[in-house]
């Protein structure tokens, strides 16, 4: 398959695309103007809270049982992928083709999607230079992002546009330029990892290796259980509706046509913010303080609950709770507790994470105002990173961004294939919102006439 340089992938989503943009067409044409939903005033001014403007193909968020990623619980994904053995997680490379396709796919499609990410993977040296000349007190999520835009010449996509490319063709550009970016984004990531944390030593990448384990490698920790960590924390992080900031950042931008390279990169750049991805890096960081503050590696039910407490006494949020969507315990989180159980249950952080997970959620539900007080993905993920040697917390951003490359890639490609048009709201001037109510609480003259 694809051995003589065919691609079975992309011509999956030539059928496929085809297919769901005749529907899409045949749907504008019969319900076009279908009423979805209404817009209240807390909405326009609540971050756009529950409303139901956009579309996604790739995968679903359900308040009570989380993610889906096309139609599969995101817990249960994992084990319905291609794996190396029974007790492996699976490929990650498998989890791309299943958003791209929404099927399972084979050991043979695997693999073949393995071996063109691996031909796809050369980062010219130019971008490595940018990323070493950077001062060492950048933020790793803000080199992640210039590596990224540093090598935005190498984008398919723009160049068929400066040559003027059919609208219709345009797809196939995102796709290349989808595929050339996920292999050469782990690279990016491990020279950041390695030029600001262990001395600019780098690691040849091996080829030998899945998308997943390579990462690991490269990173500097070839422990199987390790590269199962990163397959299973690539798989958790990879997609989550499209609303969220790092993908509708993402695709907003794609929205104008501007390529896949400065659409991810605008992602990344939305997934850096505390309340989002850094979640991850804040809930390490206020572990540590609270260890120092109190004086131990693992402190008692009692004194956790007096430090979270004062800390919302003095208006701070306690990171890797709550969420936008969720009203439950996110299952990213409990997936990951689950390895924690399996590999490293006696760790004294994990043992904190587990603490912080039995005490928090009370105290935020008593506070009468936050709407779900359990814990996130990013609880977490420090601990089982931090477990496996990589203890640098401010660059646990970046894992996160490395896998939202799946599923903002994915969803790139799905936005041009179906020809998504520009996204263009309307931002209500705030003085009309004072109008339109001051109106309706005392009605007009005239509006009493026609009453
Ligand atoms: N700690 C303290 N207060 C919190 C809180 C938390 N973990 N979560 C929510 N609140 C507060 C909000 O700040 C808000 O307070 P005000 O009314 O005073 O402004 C109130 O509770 C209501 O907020 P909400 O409707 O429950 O939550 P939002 O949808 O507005 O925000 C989120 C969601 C994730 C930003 C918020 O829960 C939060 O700040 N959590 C901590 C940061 C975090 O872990 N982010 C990662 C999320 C997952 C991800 O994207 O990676």
């Amino acid at each position: 398959m694809g051995e003589q340089g065919g691609d079975p992938l992309k011509e999956r989503l030539q059928v496929l695309g085809e297919a769901l943009r005749q529907q899409v067409r045949q749907l504008l044409q019969e319900s076009g103007d279908q009423v979805l939903d209404q817009i209240r005033v807390r909405q326009v001014l609540g971050g756009m809270r529950g409303v139901r403007a956009l579309v996604c193909v790739t995968s679903s968020l359900d308040p009570e049982t989380g993610v889906r990623y096309r139609g599969i619980p995101v817990a249960e994904v994992s084990a319905r992928l291609p794996r190396p053995s029974a007790e492996d997680e699976a490929y990650v490379e498998g989890l791309f083709w299943l958003l791209l396709t929404g099927s399972i796919p084979t050991e043979e499609e695997v693999n073949w999607l393995r071996r063109t990410l691996s031909e796809r993977s050369h980062v010219p040296y130019q971008v490595y230079e940018v990323l070493d000349r950077l001062p060492a007190e950048t933020h790793p999520m803000a080199a992640f992002s210039m590596g990224i835009l540093a090598m935005r010449r190498e984008s398919v996509m723009r160049e068929a546009l400066q040559k003027g490319v059919s609208k219709d063709k345009l797809w196939e550009y995102a796709y290349e330029d989808a595929l050339n970016l996920l292999a050469k984004i782990p690279y990016i990531a491990a020279h950041i990892y390695r030029r600001f944390y262990r001395d600019g030593k780098y690691i040849d990448p091996d080829p030998s290796l899945d998308w997943g384990a390579n990462f690991a490698h490269m990173l500097g920790n070839d422990d199987p259980a390790f590269y199962n960590l990163m397959r299973l924390y690539l798989i958790l992080h990879a997609d989550h509706g499209g609303g969220n900031v790092s993908v509708h950042a993402a695709r907003l931008v794609g929205s104008a046509w501007s390529d896949p390279y400065l659409a991810y990169s605008a992602g990344m750049n939305g997934l850096a913010g505390p309340l989002h991805g850094l979640a991850n890096q804040q809930v390490v960081q206020f572990i540590l303080e609270m260890q120092k503050a109190l004086g131990s590696m693992l402190p008692t039910r009692e004194q956790i609950a007096e430090y979270v407490r004062d800390m919302l006494k003095k208006g701070r949020v306690i990171p890797g709770f709550g969420h936008a969507v969720l009203r439950k315990t996110d299952p990213r989180f409990l997936a990951q507790k689950a390895f924690a159980e399996k590999h490293c249950p006696d760790d004294e952080f994990v043992q904190v994470v587990w603490r912080l997970y039995e005490i928090v959620p009370p105290i935020l539900q008593a506070t009468g105002k936050v709407k779900n007080p359990w814990p996130n993905v990013d609880l977490h993920s420090g601990a089982l990173l931090r477990h496996y040697g990589i203890v640098e917390y401010t660059f646990y951003t970046v894992f996160f961004g490395v896998a939202r490359a799946l599923g903002i890639l994915a969803q790139l490609v799905w936005d041009r294939l179906l020809g998504l048009p520009i996204e263009r709201p309307v931002a209500v001037p705030l003085q009309d919102l004072f109008t339109l109510l001051a109106e309706e609480a005392q009605p007009s003259e005239e509006s009493r006439q026609v009453v």
